[in-house]
């Protein structure tokens, strides 16, 4: 197959998702063009059957707000014709939704264009809600020849928020590259992490106020007090200030690094030996799943479609919203018992091998596609 993909390029789970999915396509030997307006930050280096088109945008002064998804749409339209793709495929649905079904318009009788849009969070729990965005949302994702959604959770949203019947969205979950993400990474960053052998607790995010990052410091304030411990945050966004001032304030900055946005994450996932995730919502919480994958337990609230990902009590343990004594409990009774440390890292990396592994989940996009195409 020919496939168009559009994601936001910047660091985020959809955009990482859309490119390893895509590089998982060309793997198995189907054409694939990526069009966004940066090249994905997980595509890297050249790979045969992928291509990168950058949506080129005119810079005019008129514009205070430059009309992204009219050039997204010539760019889909121009790849489609020039490339003869069978399919595009968006993941997030604002704009790039709406851009699609404007390409499809335009190639009129030209030629037949699918439409595959993935729903993944925001675009429908949060931003999709918002009055100067809602009937576009939900005209567009109806006129998609596909509809996806990462989770159980994120179907049933979309069902009720904006009346999509049922049996137009099929759930196809996150997945992971076992290869990639694992727990016995070379080189390992430990020493530089932890010098005197503390545990290392994690973090990774964009750092918006969602993930409730004064949450991680509180809830990491607690386990230290009671095994010896550093805070690793990897990420960065608005919220991260607060987080700083909030260790400031507990007496714990001295053990909580702060190390930005970086590339090579799985390299630092892989010592982790407890991931806290304390987010207000997730539709899925791909980092979770990196982190399950590493062999680190997840600490994460009983939110959105993390229960999907998490399984309480035996890959981690879910919490309310704003437990950070309920996390803090929980973090540290894993992290005191080396057994159960163990047996939740393997059953974490068991239940990403199951359940989420590129393998399981690839073939799933492509008999979607199939079954598009042939509709
Ligand atoms: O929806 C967002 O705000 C951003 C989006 C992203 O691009 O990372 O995150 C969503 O998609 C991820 C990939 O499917 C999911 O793992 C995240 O849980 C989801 N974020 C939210 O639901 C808040």
């Amino acid at each position: 197959m020919k496939i168009g993909i559009t994601c936001y390029p910047t660091y985020g789970g959809s955009g990482a998702v859309a490119t390893e999915l895509g590089l998982a396509l060309a793997e198995r030997g189907h054409e694939i063009h990526f069009i966004s307006y940066d090249q994905p930050f997980r595509l890297g280096s050249f790979k045969e059957r992928v291509f990168f088109h950058e949506v080129e945008m005119e810079d005019y002064p008129l514009f205070e707000h430059p009309p992204y998804a009219l050039a997204l749409a010539v760019a889909l339209h121009d790849t489609a014709r020039k490339h003869d793709l069978d399919l595009v495929h968006m993941h997030y649905a604002i704009p790039h939704a709406a851009s699609a079904y404007l390409a499809r318009q335009m190639l009129g009788n030209e030629r037949r264009l699918r439409i595959v849009t993935t729903l993944h969070g925001t675009d429908i729990t949060l931003v999709g809600l918002h009055p100067s965005f809602h009937s576009i949302t939900r005209f567009s994702i109806l006129e998609s020849d596909g509809l996806t959604a990462v989770s159980s959770y994120l179907k049933d949203e979309t069902v009720r928020d904006f009346s999509v019947p049922a049996d137009r969205i099929e759930v196809i979950p996150n997945f992971i590259d076992m290869g990639m993400w694992r727990p016995d990474r070379e080189p390992c960053h430990r020493a530089a992490l932890a010098p005197r052998g503390e545990k290392i607790v994690m973090h990774i995010s964009n750092f918006r106020s969602v993930k409730r990052i004064e949450d991680v410091v509180t809830a990491f304030a607690g386990i230290r007090d009671k095994v010896p411990s550093r805070l690793v945050m990897v990420g960065d966004g608005p919220d991260r200030p607060r987080a700083a001032q909030r260790a400031e304030e507990l007496g714990v900055d001295e053990d909580v690094l702060f190390l930005g946005k970086h590339q090579s994450v799985e390299e630092l996932l892989s010592c982790a030996d407890l991931f806290l995730l304390p987010s207000a919502n997730e539709s899925f919480g791909l980092a979770a799943l990196e982190a399950m994958a590493c062999g680190a337990p997840v600490v994460a609230t009983r939110v959105g479609g993390l229960p999907e990902v998490v399984d309480d009590g035996v890959t981690g343990r879910l919490l309310d919203v704003g437990d950070v004594a309920g996390m803090s409990a929980a973090g540290a009774d894993i992290l005191r018992d080396d057994a159960l440390l163990a047996r939740m890292a393997a059953a974490g990396r068991a239940a990403a091998h199951a359940r989420f592994s590129t393998e399981k989940v690839v073939p799933m996009y492509e008999s979607y596609y199939d079954r598009i195409l042939g509709s």
